[in-house]
């Protein structure tokens, strides 16, 4: 298997301030790589945030003996037509698997004042809603995870209704965060501008979908992983960067 990454950037690369455009990961087996090469560079070149001037492309081996597999987060969906309605869904989520109030109201204020659109997630502690990474604009990125057989997985996801990139790795990123013990639960969504769906997952509850979290045009989008008090955040970092991961 294979890992292949993504990022692009508009006027600069990201790490001398270009606007963030688009980023992907994926694990692929060997005859897949050119193939999906060509669709990262598409995606990055044809992107709603705009066309990408810098395009970050990586490929990288992966050893089977360093592959650890998760189970795939069960998706279910809820009801939401405004964005107030989804909101108040992600908070009651949030607040049934035991993140203090404070934390949400903080987690979601911090999406809201964003001036621009994270590279990462911001790690927050669940209890004080403290963001812990220090990592500004750029956050955390959850990497080098893919689902263990690509092909059934989009047939199962197919079957159910659900089409396309952004529930698609969406919920392949979800499951392998959910996977980790300090990790209580996700909120995130989108940054592409007419993309208005969000979630909160899981390992308690899966991944619970809302149809409607933000307003239709809004360019900025965000994570949020709402951790343990006492994580050990290098720890952390390496299961979310360097740690390959498998959903089943
Ligand atoms: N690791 C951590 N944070 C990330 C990553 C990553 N690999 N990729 C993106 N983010 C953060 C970053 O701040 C982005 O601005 C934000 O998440 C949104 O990313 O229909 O499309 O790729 O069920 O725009 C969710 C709903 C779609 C899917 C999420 O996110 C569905 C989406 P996007
Ligand atoms: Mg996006």
């Amino acid at each position: 298997m294979y890992s292949i990454k993504m990022r692009s950037s508009k006027d600069k690369p990201h790490e001398k301030g270009g606007k963030h455009i688009s980023g992907a990961e994926r694990i692929v087996s060997e005859d897949k790589i050119e193939n999906e090469l060509i669709s990262m560079y598409r995606r990055a070149i044809t992107h709603e945030r705009g066309k990408a001037d810098f395009i970050n492309l990586k490929v990288e081996k992966i050893k089977e003996e360093h592959i650890v597999y998760k189970p795939l987060l069960k998706i279910s969906c809820t009801s939401a037509k405004t964005k107030e309605e989804g909101l108040a869904i992600a908070k009651k989520e949030l607040k049934s698997l035991n993140i203090e109030e404070i934390a949400i109201e903080k987690g979601i204020n911090l999406l809201n004042s964003l001036k621009d659109s994270m590279h990462g997630a911001m790690i927050l502690n669940s209890k004080t809603g403290e963001r812990l990474d220090k990592r500004g604009i750029k956050g955390v990125r959850a990497t080098k995870m893919g689902s263990a057989n690509h092909e059934t997985y989009e047939k199962a996801l197919n079957r159910e209704g659900y089409k396309g990139e952004h529930v698609e790795e969406a919920l392949i990123l979800a499951s392998k965060v959910a996977g980790h013990k300090n990790i209580i639960a996700e909120l995130c969504w989108s940054d592409d501008p007419d993309y208005v769906t969000g979630y909160v997952g899981s390992s308690k509850k899966g991944y619970t979908r809302i149809p409607i979290i933000k307003d239709k045009g809004n360019p900025i989008g965000g994570r949020i992983f709402f951790v343990n008090p006492n994580t050990d955040l290098e720890e952390l970092y390496n299961y979310l960067e360097e740690q390959v991961v498998l959903i089943k």
